[in-house]
């Protein structure tokens, strides 16, 4: 640490302030960083200086506290878990950061006594999107929440150049940029070449004699590439414990086909280390057509082997520790199938390099995963083409049949000659194009399998593996999704964090269930006046968002309706936009009409590839641009599709929301998890029953939550009896008005191509998979709820201060202890 003279400067106005010492300390960092790192002095520093070097100082206290972690957990010999995740949809770091480590004031001062503002710099930072959506958020919060709750883990997951897609609107239309986050720089990362890893593909299998004069597989004539780990700290709230997120970045060995690089073929050898490169270069985003790509195989492959060779390394660098203890010290979630190949990956190094038998290595494996499945969609289940598994990974093939074999003489024991179970419950998919289950080798594969709502959990077992449920007495348990209360109210919504802070005390961050204390001031209209007018503060804030991202204006008093989330058909954006339509109408044909002025606020990405939710979001920017400048609405109605949704974005939205739209077909969404943020944030939420919307219902009560349209057993009975969109076209006169008013070139004049008349055809003539129509007039009578409710200032506020005091069971604390306890059987560990 440099020696700078004075830690008291002079702040711009001239006055000289007194730093506190941990100010000062910070502060002198942040220069050091500033001359050193940067090349810069506090009159020649940019922006984005002052935030690299200023990140580099915070980043130091978390190494320390990083060290220490690794000590206590090392010398404890402690029981750990292992996230896997091809996915962490991070945000920005700065700040949450700086709250975890208790430095948020200190920094604040350090950088004004230099003449700079902590808020302006920490905008300097780039999200880290490595996440599409749901998943990867919540793997982010996970982290945060274990490092809180003193629990040993690392996380693994892919270093991606670049993350999800960069969102911009050209006319209405989705156009999509690469997201290149690391061009500036990543501070809070640290590299660990120490660390690399070897990782072989592709090759073919032989038979072979080892030295006990056993045949056995070698897999031979492999390519390989490197993993090359790069940590990122990850800090609890107001604890000593700092954990790591460990990314892997693939290179090409320096020797990559000499043969070939000899052989004259030197373009051809640049060309095969390229590909090398090339494996963690890009998220992909989740999309339909992108199912099968060979390079999402090798992500997968790359990112397992590497997590679980590092595992093995830190458990046997213990002299005590050896396998026959491996499944008590560690024990690896599975965050969706994503990274299902560790549990052939883990088989084989215990076979082939390991030297063991199946049984015995078959019972270590099955010990040590756990799977946490996200979708009951079947078209979301992931499955690998034979051919193509067999051309990349050519002996772990070999072993997922081998466990088929095993699996189906379990399935023989249980039901005797039922081949119909064997069928379903098969590795293999047969009957056409042959394909691995990656769902089903999880299940086997694992000791637990858990849902993420109770619903969801539910259906898992009934629906979806009622035969698996079968065969595996106990193995399927929920945990309902959970959010960080630090990033999602403490750092999101400062203003509302300190009122409850000011009620009741400091609390609530590390115990969301306190928030219950406040609802005794859920009637005081001083409290709901505060409340309120804090709510109407953060509209304002997003007002000026809205304007310079959409060039709208809108008014802080209207109630602002918001539906953030992934673009897709189940989530049914354009429900929501059939209703928008509907008021239109209702309004220019009747001036007079009495309704609470809204502004509908959008914001979603949609899978390149997924023309239908592309067609939406078209559609929807389309009646944005007409009913936004028509005069006969008079600013009672406006639509704001904010382009570019990320977790920053999702910051600025969610602190601002009245209303949160939870609209899924019944049965469709796994849980939600934006659901939690907003009614947390204390926005009402208007919603069906799926997901966890079934639970922030039992938790809220049935007063303070807007429940329409159709549960999970009328969809089933309406499919099983055979739905007909046509007929609720037919019969509901309003219906049919705004879906021909959608279907005709009235919002698209004069463009070349009609989307919103695509959108009405999948209504009609496709079928309408997700029901909407069937759910159309539900929802318009329950949204004259939500008008009724926000006309009586009174009411609305007591009801928003009631969900911001019973959501406490949301917090991904509660999950992360669900999980520690009826799945890892983990203990927390004191860090000094
Ligand atoms: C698959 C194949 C190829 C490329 C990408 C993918 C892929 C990537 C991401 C498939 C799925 C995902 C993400 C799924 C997801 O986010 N699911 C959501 O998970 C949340 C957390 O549990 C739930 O709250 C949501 O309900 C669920 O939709």
């Amino acid at each position: 640490m440099p020696a700078f003279p004075s830690p008291k400067s002079k702040a711009q106005n001239g006055t000289r302030k007194t730093l506190s010492a941990e100010a000062a300390a910070i502060q002198s960092s942040i220069l050091h960083y500033l001359k050193y790192k940067m090349g810069r002095d506090s009159e020649s520093a940019t922006p984005r200086d002052w935030w690299i070097a200023t990140a580099t100082a915070v980043r130091d206290r978390m190494i320390e506290r990083g060290l220490e972690t690794y000590k206590a957990h090392r010398q404890g010999n402690v029981r750990r878990v292992y996230y896997l995740s091809l996915e962490y949809l991070i945000g920005r770091l700065m700040l949450n950061n700086v709250i975890n480590l208790g430095l948020h004031e200190a920094i604040g001062e350090a950088l004004e006594d230099v003449g700079q503002n902590f808020d302006r710099i920490r905008a300097q930072e780039e999200d880290m999107g490595l996440g599409n959506g749901g998943l990867g958020r919540l793997a982010a919060c996970y982290l945060d929440s274990l490092s809180t709750m003193d629990l040993p883990a690392v996380g693994y997951g892919i270093h991606y150049e670049f993350g999800l897609f960069r969102q911009e609107f050209v006319n209405g239309h989705q156009i999509e940029h690469p997201d290149n986050w690391l061009i500036y720089g990543a501070p809070w990362e640290l590299v660990r070449p120490e660390f690399t890893q070897p990782v072989r593909l592709f090759g073919r299998c032989e038979q072979v004699f080892d030295d006990q004069g056993n045949f056995t597989w070698r897999w031979v004539d492999t390519k390989t590439i490197l993993g090359f780990p790069y940590d990122i700290p990850v800090a609890g709230y107001g604890t000593t414990t700092v954990n790591i997120l460990r990314l892997w970045a693939s290179k090409a060995t320096e020797d990559f086909d000499l043969k070939v690089f000899n052989e004259g073929g030197y373009i051809e050898a640049v060309r095969e280390k390229a590909y090398g490169e090339t494996i963690s270069k890009v998220l992909y985003p989740n999309d339909k057509t992108e199912t099968g790509r060979e390079l999402r195989l090798v992500q997968q492959y790359f990112f397992v082997t590497c997590s679980l060779r590092d595992i093995i390394r830190r458990h046997f660098s213990n002299p005590v520790n050896g396998w026959d203890n491996f499944a008590d010290k560690q024990c690896i979630q599975l965050n969706d199938t994503h990274p299902a190949l560790a549990i052939v990956e883990l088989l084989r190094i215990l076979l082939d390099e390991e030297g063991m038998v199946f049984d015995r290595a078959w019972d270590i494996v099955t010990h040590v995963f756990a799977y946490t499945n996200h979708t009951l969609m079947p078209e979301a289940l992931e499955k690998w083409s034979i051919p193509l598994f067999q051309r990349v990974l050519p002996r772990h093939l070999r072993l997922v049949f081998q466990v088929n074999d095993h699996l189906m003489r379990l399935c023989e024991e249980k039901w005797p000659g039922d081949h119909e179970k064997k069928r379903v419950v098969s590795l293999i998919e047969e009957g056409g194009a042959k394909a691995v289950r990656m769902a089903n080798l999880s299940v086997v594969g694992s000791f637990a399998v858990n849902g993420v709502a109770e619903l969801h959990t539910r259906l898992l077992r009934a629906h979806l593996f009622p035969e698996f449920d079968d065969l595996y007495p106990g193995k399927f348990v929920n945990v309902t999704n959970g959010i960080t209360p630090r990033r999602w109210l403490r750092a999101c919504n400062p203003r509302l964090s300190a009122l409850i802070t000011a009620r009741i005390g400091d609390g609530w961050p590390r115990d969301l269930d306190q928030l219950k204390k406040l609802e005794k001031w859920a009637d005081d209209p001083g409290f709901q006046d505060e409340f309120m007018a804090i709510k109407r503060q953060n509209k304002v804030d997003l007002s000026a968002i809205i304007k310079r991202e959409c060039g709208v204006e809108v008014s802080p008093d209207a109630l602002f309706d918001v539906q953030i989330k992934r673009l897709h058909e189940y989530k049914r954006q354009h429900l929501n936009l059939l209703h928008i339509v509907a008021l239109y109408r209702r309004l220019v044909q009747n001036p007079q009409l009495d309704v609470v002025p809204r502004v509908f606020v959008f914001a979603a990405k949609a899978a390149p590839g997924y023309d239908l939710a592309k067609a939406i979001i078209k559609s929807i920017n389309a009646v944005a641009a007409h009913v936004n400048n028509d005069p006969r609405v008079n600013g009672r109605l406006k639509i704001a599709f904010l382009p570019n949704y990320r977790v920053s974005l999702a910051a600025r939205i969610i602190p601002a929301a009245d209303l949160s739209e939870q609209i899924s077909t019944a049965g469709k969404e796994a849980s939600g998890t934006g659901n939690m943020k907003l009614a947390l944030n204390g926005a009402l939420t208007i919603g069906t029953l799926d997901g966890a919307n079934v639970e922030i219902r039992e938790e809220v009560g049935d007063d303070n939550i807007f429940i329409f349209g159709q549960t999970v057993e009328e969809v089933e009975a309406l499919r099983a009896e055979g739905y007909s969109p046509r007929s609720h076209y037919e019969q509901d006169e309003e219906l049919r008005a705004v879906l021909d008013w959608l279907g005709s070139d009235y919002f698209v004049k004069g463009e070349p191509t009609n989307l919103p008349a695509m959108v009405r055809a999948s209504l009609l003539e496709g079928g309408d998979p997700f029901m909407v129509l069937a759910d159309f007039r539900s929802y318009s009578d329950a949204q004259l709820k939500v008008d009724a409710a926000y006309r009586d200032k009174r009411r609305w506020a007591k009801m928003a201060i009631l969900n911001t005091a019973r959501v406490g069971k949301f917090s991904s604390d509660r999950s992360i202890r669900d999980y520690a306890d009826k799945i890892w059987k983990l203990r927390r560990v004191a860090v000094d």
